[in-house]
């Protein structure tokens, strides 16, 4: 059973994800979360409230610091020298770009992330496969991220919101803005949501006020649990450090074209794209129900073409507009990495 907070009731499984599809969110900011019976030490716990949005705003004269202890990170021997590890984090940091030099907060936003499950039929038989949340597009458009930050954050209409997700280190920002707490896995952990959440930034001319800010611990119960680093499949998580080793990562190999490396063998292969294996056996996620979505059918033909790999431009239209895949990979490698991944997972 799963408390929610408002009726004071307890629901059934089933009756908890009718509720929170159509409850909206939760809101909170700035404060801590105690209320909500929240621990914000990381215990592990059973019970809650889930919520489905919740952010911090960090004043922009406190950037320089955070930018300082990212820059200092890349240089840490202790991250994976990968190159497409290195690729992707190059970029990120906290300078202002050069269009909004006047900012003066970030909002740091955490989604309530929920997975997909789409059916692809092959040969008569039903093949139900895992989309994780990042793949897919799911309610949190940017309008609805930008509305909700004007109404619940800023507070008043005309402030400049601009989004920064794709440029900002956003899991150390979530974790020294006091919004979450990273966990072995190497993830950020927000109160009610665990981490299945989705973090998102936003560059305001708002002035806020100076109160947020926390040290870097990792979740006190991460201290005496083995949960992650049993069940990574390819051995990125350890017990002795803070720091994953993100080019063993399944993820890195599977967002990405190209030949998996040999020691990712075909039976780690689980969902469409990406990783759950460190999420979904962590004790700190036991309690946030896995409110997998629809994802809807692929047909038999839909299928054996994408297997071919000779699908129709207009077929993959159609599949992504109905499935939502892959929001963050460019038209010209969605085919690739859907064949290559769909056909690890149908031959495994
Ligand atoms: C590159 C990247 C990847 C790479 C590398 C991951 C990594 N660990 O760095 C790959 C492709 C492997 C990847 C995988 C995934 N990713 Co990714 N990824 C990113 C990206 C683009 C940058 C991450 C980054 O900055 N890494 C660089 C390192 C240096 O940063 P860091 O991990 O925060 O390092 C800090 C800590 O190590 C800390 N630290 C060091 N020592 C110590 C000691 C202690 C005690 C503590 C507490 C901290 C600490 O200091 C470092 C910074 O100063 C972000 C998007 C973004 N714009 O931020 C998404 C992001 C991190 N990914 C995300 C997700 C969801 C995933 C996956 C779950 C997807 C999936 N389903 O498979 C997996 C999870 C893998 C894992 N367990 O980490 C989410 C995470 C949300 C959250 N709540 O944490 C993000 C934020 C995207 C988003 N919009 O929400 N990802």
């Amino acid at each position: 059973m799963v408390k929610i907070a408002n009726p004071g009731s307890s629901l059934s499984r089933r009756e908890f994800l009718q509720y929170a599809l159509i409850a909206g969110p939760v809101l909170s900011g700035g404060t801590g979360m105690d209320q909500f019976g929240g621990d914000r030490r990381g215990r592990r716990r059973t019970t809650g409230t889930v919520r489905s949005v919740d952010f911090r705003a960090f004043p922009v004269g406190r950037l320089a610091d955070l930018n300082a202890e990212f820059e200092e990170a890349k240089k840490d021997s202790r991250f994976s020298r990968n190159r497409i590890f290195r690729t992707s984090i190059a970029p990120l940091g906290f300078a202002l770009p050069g269009d909004f030099q006047n900012a003066r907060s970030i909002i740091i936003v955490a989604t309530l992330a929920k997975s997909a499950v789409v059916n692809f039929k092959l040969d008569g038989r039903d093949h139900e496969i895992t989309v994780p949340f990042q793949y897919y597009a799911d309610e949190w458009t940017l309008e609805k991220l930008r509305e909700t930050i004007a109404r619940d954050v800023i507070k008043a209409p005309g402030r400049r919101i601009v989004d920064v997700s794709k440029r900002v280190p956003l899991k150390l920002l979530a974790a020294r803005s006091g919004l979450g707490r990273y966990g072995r896995n190497n993830l950020v952990f927000v109160e009610g949501m665990g981490s299945y959440n989705l973090l998102h930034a936003f560059l305001t001319d708002w002035e806020c006020p100076d109160n947020a800010g926390t040290g870097l611990d990792i979740l006190d119960a991460c201290n005496h649990c083995h949960g992650c680093d049993r069940s990574c499949p390819t051995d990125c998580i350890t017990r002795s450090e803070m720091v994953i080793d993100a080019g063993r990562c399944l993820t890195l190999y599977n967002e990405v074209a190209g030949d998996f490396p040999n020691f990712i063998l075909p039976s780690m292969h689980h969902t469409l794209m990406g990783c759950l294996m460190c999420q979904r056996r962590c004790p700190e996620n036991e309690w946030i129900p896995d409110a997998a979505v629809e994802g809807g059918e692929v047909s038999e033909a839909e299928t054996k073409a994408i297997l071919r790999g000779k699908p129709e431009p207009a077929l993959l239209e159609s599949l992504r507009r109905r499935l939502g895949l892959f929001p963050a990979v460019g038209q010209d490698v969605f085919l690739p990495i859907l064949k290559r991944n769909l056909g690890a997972l149908i031959r495994s």
